[in-house]
């Protein structure tokens, strides 16, 4: 066995904050330094061990939720209570292993994902936390992607808050099975039965409840676990105690008489609601404990409502108080009970490489010395050291120098790993988020052998056998951007390559040069992104650089159609070249955010494929730059009626044409500003709600509904994302700090003509 040396990252962080940052910093770099961050060398048994566990106990598990509702203390409480590290770290203090970005530290927010591997009770766990902010969402998205099950997370005081409901949708997406933990269990508003309600009714799913809480609020101590009628208790003396040890012992008849009539009605429940998901348990209860359903087996109970979970048809609810250290290893064992193994979920397309290599890259992170580190899931196969790989998407083949484990902060040398895991490469220079890597050219051919052998025996789609790479990550549309400048032209050079690592790190950042300006424009997600790639730009790259004002991301449309026609007679050197077009736009419907062009069946067959192909060019690079505004466009159907050009034209002169044929066509079919509409969620104290929602309506945004949650109201609404800027410091002094909110993009909406005038001005430099 050997271990590798501690990971360069989090020590890059710490130097980084050490040469450029403030006092505070400096003192935040002593308490992490202080933090014993050692790693139980016992643990790892045998390198073999550690490498390749059965697939069967591999667990590969996403952390998601709203923002601030304890993921990333949960996963510290996890590898703390799996004996991964010595010391507990805190969100609040800045030194926890997963949040190791100096920004993360800083403002105590989860930006980047951040993978760790760690064994509880013979079982492997590769674990992702994710951010819970919106402008991250694609960290949440590239993460569900490669995993097999998630827990969801929330604040028992708030339930299902609106962040929640957008990754539940993700994970639904991928059908990922998931188990819910109510954490914060020890805030006085806290509520069980709140939570469990708002899961219900707001996820559309059935929540299974396993544990009914003792005692509430400070005096939260312990759970009951259902099914083994358990009672757990973490109830340490000393200010010290770290929850590592808990009492368990059987509920006995003279516990609290309360306590013992929920579990009792909630044990009743429990029985009911696995018995109604799944039919075999349903049998077995009729069939043998149709006496006395409360005797069935726990073991029995326990497989039932794995089969329930895996199939989604309900999911299992567990609580506790991360913050506290209570109730983190039973959600440890749920994840090994109730969550699948790699082989248990449904990857349609690796069947065709058999035991081949086929692993999904998806996500890319720098680091100084070794350059990027790409981490990858392994569905088939296995990856070993020292090997080359095949890029699909890329068409290339890449060396592989290491293979990485990442056990909490010490990054592990391994030299090969297999089917069912998550492994982090060191060597891939060409491979980003998305590319799926085989092991050859050769196996990639093979694969579509069987492949097309597959479809010609079962007629089944050619299409679905041509495409052998993983479907990537979805990347959601940029909605804000703005001008960034290096201190001096010298520096443009590195801004670029600062840029261009940062692009590869982050595929939600979009970066293009303004064809008018020719200044360097930054698209980014939201304020707090574009905000967080500037300060990484000065402190990962050491450039200082400016950036414009922020603005938003509109997009245009058309309101009618229109034909237009247009010729292009232009002599270049000694070559003339003629083309006449004739094109007409249509508006589609209204929720049709796609453009795109058809041919009149005449036209088609006439024109040449590398025409047609000019023409399509022309119209797509038409549809970037809306004639209002310049903002892409949407919703826009183009029909090429006629086509005609003179012998010698190029194809760049028909595309040219047809460009500026479709500009003639948008203008002459009126054009319509979109904006970017947000669905807003407020939670504030009710004594706050009147002056926020007076806020509001000059912020022309549409109250939906305002609810009730314990002692707080929530509001929500939609809201122009241009009226939205710098809203979180206009709320806190709005609510003198007692509310919060959260933003995700909802639709783009028509601007109303007075509305679009007053864009048009501002933006034409009027008042
Ligand atoms: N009272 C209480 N506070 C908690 C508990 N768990 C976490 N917190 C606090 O909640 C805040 C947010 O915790 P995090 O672990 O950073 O939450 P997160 O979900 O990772 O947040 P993001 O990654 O930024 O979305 C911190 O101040 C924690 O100390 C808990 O069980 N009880
Ligand atoms: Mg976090």
């Amino acid at each position: 066995m050997h271990l590798n040396v501690p990971y360069p990252i989090l020590r890059g962080s710490i130097r980084h904050l050490m040469t450029r940052s403030p006092q505070t910093c400096r003192d935040r770099v002593g308490e992490i330094r202080r933090r014993n961050y050692s790693f139980y060398r016992d643990e790892v048994k045998s390198l073999r061990a550690v490498a390749n566990p059965d697939i069967s106990k591999i667990r590969n598990i996403g952390i998601m939720a709203h923002i601030d509702a304890g993921k990333t203390t949960t996963t510290e409480r996890m590898l703390y209570f799996s004996g991964y590290t010595r010391a507990l770290g805190d969100v609040d203090d800045g030194d926890t292993v997963t949040d190791f970005m100096a920004q993360e530290r800083e403002r105590g927010i989860t930006i980047q994902s951040a993978a760790v591997t760690f064994d509880w009770k013979d079982h492997r766990i590769n674990l992702i936390d994710t951010p819970g902010h919106v402008d991250f969402t694609l960290e949440v998205e590239r993460a569900l992607r490669v995993l097999d099950g998630a827990v969801a997370v929330f604040d028992a005081s708030a339930g299902v808050e609106a962040q929640t409901m957008t990754v539940w949708r993700q994970a639904e997406k991928h059908k990922i099975p998931c188990v819910c933990f109510l954490n914060k269990m020890d805030k006085p508003a806290a509520s069980l039965r709140y939570s469990i309600d708002s899961i219900k009714t707001k996820l559309k799913t059935i929540p299974i409840l396993l544990q009914i809480p003792i005692g509430s609020g400070k005096s939260f101590t312990g759970l009951v676990d259902l099914i083994t009628r358990q009672k757990l208790t973490w109830q340490g003396s000393s200010l010290t105690y770290d929850g590592r040890a808990f009492e368990t012992s059987a509920l006995q008849p003279s516990d609290d008489p309360d306590v013992l009539q929920a579990v009792s009605e909630a044990r009743a429940t429990l029985i009911e609601q696995v018995a109604d998901l799944d039919d075999d348990f349903a049998e077995l209860l009729l069939g043998h404990y149709i006496e006395n359903f409360d005797a069935v087996p726990a073991g029995k109970l326990q497989e039932a409502l794995r089969k329930v979970t895996l199939a989604r048809k309900g999911v299992p609810v567990l609580c506790g108080s991360s913050l506290k250290n209570k109730g983190v290893q039973p959600l440890l064992d749920a994840i090994t009970a109730y969550l699948p193994a790699p082989n248990e979920r449904n990857h349609d397309l690796v069947r065709w490489y058999k035991d081949d290599l086929c692993a999904l890259a998806f996500k890319v992170v720098h680091d100084k010395q070794r350059g990027p580190l790409v981490f990858v899931r392994i569905y088939s196969g296995s990856m070993k050291a020292q090997s080359a790989v095949y890029n699909i998407n890329r068409n290339g083949t890449e060396r592989m120098s290491r293979l990485l484990l990442p056990f909490a902060d010490q990054h592990i040398e391994i030299p090969s790993l297999s089917a069912g895991n998550i492994v982090l490469t060191v060597g891939l220079k060409q491979t980003v988020t998305g590319d799926t890597i085989v092991s050859s050219k050769a196996s990639a051919a093979a694969a579509v052998r069987r492949a097309q052998e597959e479809a010609e025996s079962k007629s089944s789609s050619q299409r679905e056998s041509s495409s052998l790479a993983l479907a990537g990550v979805e990347v959601p549309e940029p909605v804000f951007f703005c001008s960034i400048e290096p201190p001096t032209l010298a520096k443009q050079a590195d801004l670029e390559h600062a840029l261009n690592c940062l692009q590869r790190e982050d595929p939600s950042l979009k970066v293009r040069t303004d064809p008018d300006s020719g200044q360097t424009i930054l698209c980014g997600m939201g304020e707090l992104h574009i905000e967080i790639i500037h300060d990484r730009i000065k402190r990962e790259y050491n450039i200082e650089t400016h950036l414009g004002p922020l603005q938003v991301a509109y997009r245009e449309t058309i309101l009618q159609s229109a034909n237009a026609t247009d010729t292009l007679d232009r002599t270049l050197g000694d070559k003339r070249h003629v083309v006449t077009v004739e094109l007409a736009v249509h508006a589609l419907m209204e929720s049709s955010t796609s453009c795109d062009v058809t041919f009149e069946e005449e036209v088609k067959t006439q024109l040449p494929a590398v025409v047609r192909e000019a023409v399509e060019n022309g119209v797509q690079s038409a549809y970037l730059q809306g004639p209002v505004l310049g903002f892409p466009v949407e919703g826009v159907k183009t029909v090429i009626h006629h086509v005609s050009l003179e012998p010698g034209t190029s194809a760049a002169m028909v595309s040219a044409c047809v460009s500026r044929c479709m500009l003639k066509a948008l203008k002459l079919a009126g054009g319509q500003v979109l904006e970017p509409v947000m669905a807003l969620e407020v939670t504030v104290g009710e004594e706050y709600l009147s002056p926020v929602l007076a806020d509001l309506a000059q912020r022309r945004g549409t109250i939906c509904d305002i609810q009730s949650r314990e002692e707080n109201k929530v509001l929500l609404a939609t809201v122009p994302l241009a009226e939205m800027m710098g809203y979180s410091t206009v709320l806190r002094t709005l609510t003198s700090g007692n509310a919060n909110f959260s933003l995700e993009l909802s639709s783009y909406e028509p601007m109303n003509t007075q509305d679009q005038n007053i864009l048009l001005n501002k933006m034409a430099g009027l008042a």
